[in-house]
């Protein structure tokens, strides 16, 4: 490690409460996270640069003319481009597939300007700029800090975050820079999975890089089987600068659904946003208007855009949402103003869907938007696709993204908006469905309340129930995204914490997910919660077993017992525990004994209920991997403390019958 960074390792454990076991619909995860481990500090109070260096010609310096903690800071002089600005090689700290949140205090020196904090990563010399915080205004009066996640999802051999400024290139400061993470957990692996549940359609979650690596491709893969990538198709990510197309973000997540046989939706040929610039400006470098010259060069991109982005990825894709969001139900016509419209009327929605279907002929084109479920939006939609579908313009289905929240729509409304289109025809999909647990833009909860997620997970289950009735006509249903740790719903429309996703921001199953996969368990003590705190011996949770609970059946000596530890930092540590039943017999509970031998102590248990008595541990069955069939196992992981040294236990038990040691 070097000396410029002081690493300062938390022990999870120690900070961690224990709590008595809850169901899913009394707490929520974020309220219950462990405290963050950091990786990077950086005070500036020894009066040196602590490894920070200028992205170019402009210097750094460890600064006592400002600080935002103690008395030193580091200042950045001499810049001459705004894209320069101090950075802070990382390549060692961060590793691919961990969610780091970066936080990073910003003070210009004059005036006022907006600061961006970003990650530059390079592989193969080839670089590449992931935003972690956007335009945040900053000025000389005060410190602003600027926080947000970045997960690393490619190899690389080259990372510096950095920060710059959005239009001028005066002195700035920087102070107190941390960046930290919480530790995975692993995913329910005993759990059902949607996609084997949900059978009348493909179900997808929207993903992006990091939602392919580590535990959360474990999670995509085990329960989805499509995928939409929420970004990296689009048009700034596709061809940012004319004839010059990039596939660097989109490449990778595609191959990974290919791997693991997911269908892919292609999302989006043509948009109005995340749609660079240069598109609406005319060959005289002036913004696009209605002239037929204009018109033409504007078809003509559009037209060039489809034909290398649908031919890149041939038959790999097989949906594309070709137009997205043309309809604004508040225009007589319906037709939303976008500059597409306003330089090309219909006809960039009419060449969009030529053009898709020559270069893709193997692919259902579908025109997709939002609130299609209210009345006056649903009906301007409709009238559009049915005069698209006269005209003969290649339309094959309608997407319906359902944004929704805990209180709206109704499933009446929602039924009403699926039947609105069934005369015509047409595939339908649902595209990018989330459940906000916000009713409105004035509230911002630390955490999920549990009847909000209640509710939510009652939506899930009645909207759901609703899709599935449409078998043949719904023909794939997409989320907005994989799990509540990555959602565009924390800051749209204002920055708070939004939880819209079937597992929580630790990927583990909320009642949401209980909603789709089994509404009986939805609310119920069986539910496992969104995260699994242990029970302190003198609060028996749920899944404690009491004295009374009967034993499993056990055939003769029948268990073995695999622990390991998967991870270990300064206190703290992360074990799985696999029980196989090696007999002949079904267990239908269990219940595992072991002695720590060096004082470990365990702060939080998943997939079971444990209890814990000086050394000696119990851990029970879930209500969920009770069942074990001979020759099957059932897991389950911990977090706990150590100190001195960290030895696995020497023998483990089931009920009184000893295990062997795997
Ligand atoms: O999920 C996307 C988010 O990361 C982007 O910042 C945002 C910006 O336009 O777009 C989000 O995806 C949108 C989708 O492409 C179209 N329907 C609405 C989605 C949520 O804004």
């Amino acid at each position: 490690m070097r000396a410029s960074l002081r690493l300062a390792l938390v022990s999870l454990a120690a900070a961690l409460p224990v709590a008595a076991a809850m169901v899913a619909t009394t707490a929520a995860s974020a309220a219950d996270e462990p405290t963050p481990i950091t990786v990077l500090t950086s005070d500036f109070e020894d009066g040196t640069t602590q490894g920070w260096a200028g992205r170019a010609s402009e210097a750094v310096a460890a600064s006592t003319t400002v600080a935002h903690g103690g008395s030193g800071s580091l200042a950045v002089t001499g810049r001459t481009a705004t894209w320069q600005g101090p950075s802070l090689d990382v390549l060692g700290e961060f590793e691919k597939g961990t969610a780091y949140t970066i936080s990073a205090w910003v003070r210009l020196a004059t005036g006022s300007d907006n600061a961006r904090l970003s990650v530059e990563r390079r592989t193969d010399g080839i670089a590449a700029y992931d935003q972690v915080v956007g335009n945040t205004a900053v000025d000389s009066g005060r410190w602003v800090n600027l926080t947000g996640r970045y997960t690393l999802a490619t190899d690389v051999d080259f990372l510096r975050i950095y920060v710059e400024t959005a239009s001028s290139t005066g002195d700035l400061f920087i102070d107190d820079v941390t960046a930290s993470y919480v530790p995975a957990l692993p995913i329910q692996t005993t759990i059902p999975s949607i996609k084997d549940v949900v059978t009348e359609f493909p179900v997808g979650a929207s993903i992006t890089g990091a939602e392919i690596v580590t535990e959360h491709g474990q999670l995509l893969d085990k329960h989805f089987n499509s995928v939409t990538p929420g970004n990296a198709l689009k048009w700034d990510a596709t061809e940012p600068t004319e004839g010059t197309f990039t596939y660097a973000q989109a490449d990778p997540l595609v191959a990974f659904a290919k791997a693991h046989g997911m269908a892919i939706r292609g999302h989006t040929l043509v948009w109005h946003n995340q749609t660079p610039s240069w598109v609406f400006t005319g060959a005289d470098g002036q913004p696009m208007t209605a002239t037929a010259e204009d018109k033409a060069l504007l078809l003509e991109r559009l037209e060039n855009h489809i034909r290398n982005v649908a031919a890149h990825y041939g038959t790999d894709i097989g949906v594309w949402d070709v137009v997205n969001e043309v309809i604004d139900e508040n225009q007589a016509d319906g037709l939303r103003r976008s500059t597409w419209f306003t330089v090309a009327g219909l006809d960039y929605i009419r060449t969009a869907f030529r053009v898709a279907r020559e270069v893709a002929p193997h692919a259902k084109l579908f025109i997709n938007d939002y609130n299609t479920n209210v009345p006056a939006k649903r009906d301007k939609l409709y009238a559009l696709v049915a005069q698209l579908k006269s005209e003969g313009v290649p339309i094959d289905g309608v997407g319906h993204q359902m944004h929704i929240n805990v209180s709206w729509p109704s499933v009446a409304e929602t039924k009403a908006m699926l039947d609105k289109f069934l005369p015509l025809g047409l595939e339908q999909q649902i595209t990018e469905m989330d459940v906000s647990i916000y009713t409105s833009n004035g509230e911002s909860f630390p955490a999920p309340p549990a009847d909000r997620l209640l509710q939510q997970a009652y939506v899930y289950r009645d909207m759901f129930a609703l899709f599935r009735q449409y078998e043949g006509e719904i023909t794939s249903v997409t989320l907005w995204g994989l799990a509540d740790d990555n959602t565009w719903l924390d800051t749209f429309p204002v920055t708070r914490k939004d939880a819209p996703l079937l597992f929580d921001t630790r990927l583990q199953a909320k009642s949401a997910y209980w909603g789709v996969a089994d509404p009986t368990k939805i609310g119920t003590s069986t539910s496992p919660p969104p995260t699994t705190v242990s029970p302190s011996p003198t609060t028996p949770g749920p899944t404690t077993p009491s004295p009374t609970t009967p034993g499993p059946t056990i055939g003769t000596t029948a268990c073995s017992v695999t622990y390991r530890v998967t991870g270990s930092w300064q206190g703290g540590f992360q074990a799985d525990v696999r029980v196989t039943n090696t007999g002949t017999t079904a267990w239908t509970s269990w219940t595992l004994g072991w002695q720590f031998p060096a004082g470990q102590q365990i702060s939080q248990l998943w997939n079971g209920g444990v209890a814990q008595s000086g050394a000696t541990v119990t851990v029970a069955n879930a209500s969920w991997n009770g069942t074990v069939a001979p020759g099957a196992s059932a897991s389950f992981g911990f977090l706990g403390s150590w100190t001195g040294t960290n030895p696995s236990p020497a023998g483990y038990s089931l009920r009184g019958t000893a295990c062997t040691v795997a």
